[in-house]
């Protein structure tokens, strides 16, 4: 079952990998550079089935940064909470107020100026993605910032389609002169694809990864990404590879060891997607089935802010 990719690789983490301070304070054990292959063109996707994935705000996460909006307002609005801690964390910080994350979360949905001021994660993943700055040289030797950056993703799509063995199919959300304005600099940093005889496989490189949380929604992410491009390209799905960097097990994980790892994968869910809009940009949370999943329990894990 290729759910033993990741399962191999968080004992190994445990068992081999280096202790190390990280920057939470938390720690981990971690090892450097990692590869998993899964296979797409059977129509599935990598869910994985020895937790309970929440893999609906995970597809709220992927249209979220397709939408290009780097505020948690939207996510926050559909009950989704994975990105409030970090904001939460700045407020607090700065202003002092012991607010707790609910009465934060209802102001970001109430209060319009409060979402703007407090909300806002700087650019990140999404504002990369669809509006990468771009500068013109003016005659005195000046740059001016255009009013509309690069959209990766559009040009993505229209290069799949017109150059197909293009060795450039690449977008990044790694903007060096940007990562001091983000809450975090992103993790999943970059993507490549490759077609072949209408099969499109993809790359992910992740720099960092926390193997108890956020390696199940990226790499389900990335995949229904894979799905969706496929399906706007007219192709058919080929192989995700994921590519980490920094694979690291937080040490207030040990669940990960002692309940997930006893378990026995069980069969990756279908993805269907029930529409093909226009564009990428149209597809809504309902046009997405995830068929067939039947995962082990949930298992509650603390998150390193
Ligand atoms: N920091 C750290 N330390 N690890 C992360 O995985 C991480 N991920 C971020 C931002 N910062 C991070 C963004 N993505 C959860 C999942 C993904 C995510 C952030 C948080 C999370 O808490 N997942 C829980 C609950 C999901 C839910 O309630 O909907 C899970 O059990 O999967
Ligand atoms: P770092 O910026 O110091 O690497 O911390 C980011 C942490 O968040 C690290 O544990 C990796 C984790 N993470 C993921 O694994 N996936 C994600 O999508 C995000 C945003 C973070």
């Amino acid at each position: 079952h290729p759910e033993h990719q990741y399962l191999d690789l968080v004992r190994r983490v445990w068992e081999e990998g280096s202790t190390r301070i990280d920057r939470t304070g938390v720690g981990t054990r971690a090892l450097f550079g990692a590869t998993m292959r899964f296979d797409l063109s059977d129509g599935t996707v990598p869910l994985l089935t020895t937790k309970r994935v929440f893999w609906k705000p995970a597809l709220r996460e992927l249209l979220w940064f397709l939408s290009g909006s780097r505020n948690i307002r939207p996510l926050v609005a559909d009950g989704v909470h994975i990105w409030t801690d970090w904001p939460l964390a700045k407020y607090r910080q700065q202003t002092g107020e012991a607010i707790s994350a609910e009465d934060f979360e209802l102001r970001i949905i109430t209060d319009d100026a409060f979402a703007e001021r407090w909300g806002d994660l700087g650019p990140v993943y999404g504002a990369q993605w669809r509006n990468w700055p771009r500068y013109t040289p003016t005659p005195d030797g000046q740059f001016t910032r255009e009013p509309h950056g690069h959209d990766q993703i559009s040009t993505l799509v229209h290069q799949l389609q017109s150059n197909p063995h293009s060795r450039r199919l690449i977008f990044s959300g790694w903007n060096v002169a940007e990562i001091d304005q983000m809450a975090l600099p992103p993790c999943h940093m970059t993507y490549q694809y490759f077609v072949e005889d209408k099969r499109l496989s993809c790359i992910l490189y992740q720099r960092s990864c926390d193997l108890g949380l956020g390696f199940a929604f990226n790499i389900f992410e990335a995949s229904v990404l894979l799905h969706m491009l496929a399906k706007q390209c007219k192709m058919l799905p080929g192989e995700m590879v994921w590519m980490g960097a920094d694979c690291h097990a937080y040490l207030n994980h040990e669940a990960l060891i002692t309940t997930q790892l006893q378990r026995d994968p069980r069969p990756f869910p279908k993805l269907h997607i029930t529409r093909t809009p226009d564009s990428i940009f149209e597809y809504k949370f309902d046009d997405f089935v995830v068929e067939g999943y039947d995962p082990h329990p949930a298992i509650k894990l603390p998150v390193a802010v």
